[in-house]
């Protein structure tokens, strides 16, 4: 099996030479999956196309790595989906609060993490939070924890693309968000994770955990707002190496 990934960005322009490298650089857009080797020139294709037509803006720096799983992969199991109903942000972060405090999440964690999912200033990847304290443990503030090398089992796959269909919500950002949030949710030290995107047009959020299952919230965000991001909710005595290790590295088949 293979790991594909891809990243787009815009570096600043005009003042690149100045500038450390990174620095500068505005996340438009990334995708990743774990694929066949006859399914590479296609994935490929479609994840250049992705790039170019994201409505975050036009990259000039398009990253593709393909990469040789050599680890034996593990399995999780796909998160349930429901859909909540919800007339606007405000509403979404009673909902959010209300369902996560159930949890255990602290107010004081709640608190940063809206700072976090509500910043100007986007992250690559996702802010690790403390439930209780509410401390960031992510090691680097900019780029947060990117969950890496997962896929799914393909009749797992072709029943989720009907159940979608259904629903009339079978998108590759459902699906791939759904899949990315049963890994973090398979997770030992996560206790539940809230997720606004960060693409202008896009203002359906979510909160996943083992035990709400993946929840869909509309209104999450008006429409227009370049704001988003995501958050991991850590147990308290969660090992922050493992954590990471897991979600960035350790591939998982969803099914
Ligand atoms: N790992 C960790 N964090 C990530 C990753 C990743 N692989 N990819 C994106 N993020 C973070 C990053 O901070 C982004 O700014 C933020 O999440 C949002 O990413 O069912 O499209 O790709 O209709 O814009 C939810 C779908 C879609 C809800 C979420 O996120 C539904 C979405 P985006
Ligand atoms: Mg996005």
């Amino acid at each position: 099996m293979w790991n594909i990934r891809m990243r787009a960005s815009q570096k600043s322009r005009g003042r690149k030479e100045n500038l450390k490298p990174g620095s500068s650089e505005m996340h438009i857009s990334g995708a990743e999956g774990i694929f066949e080797k006859t399914e590479i020139a296609r994935i490929v294709n479609e994840y250049i196309n992705r790039a170019f037509t994201h409505p975050r803006g036009r990259p000039d720096e398009i990253v593709i790595t393909v990469e040789g799983i050599k680890q034996r992969t593990a399995k999780a199991a796909l998160l349930p989906l429901t859909t909540r109903e919800c007339n606007s942000p405000d509403e979404a972060r009673r909902i959010i609060c209300r369902e996560l405090s159930g949890l255990g999440v602290s107010n004081k964690a709640l608190n940063n993490a809206f700072r976090v999912l509500c910043s100007a200033k986007t992250m690559r990847g996702a802010s690790l939070i403390f439930m209780e304290s509410g401390r960031r443990a992510e090691p680097d503030r900019n780029r947060g924890v990117r969950v890496s090398r997962l896929g799914m089992q393909k009749s797992c796959l072709r029943r989720l693309l009907q159940r979608l269909s259904k629903m009339r919500i079978n998108t590759t950002t459902v699906k791939e968000a759904l899949m990315l949030a049963s890994k973090v949710a398979s997770c030992p030290g996560v206790i539940a994770e809230a997720c606004i995107s960060d693409d202008p047009d896009y203002s359906t959020g979510y909160i996943a955990s083992r035990k709400t299952g993946y929840m869909r919230i509309p209104n999450i965000k008006n429409q227009g707002d370049l704001h988003g991001g995501r958050v991991f909710f850590i147990r308290e005595n969660a090992d922050i190496k493992s954590v990471t290790g897991y979600l960035e590295k350790t591939p998982v088949i969803i099914c």
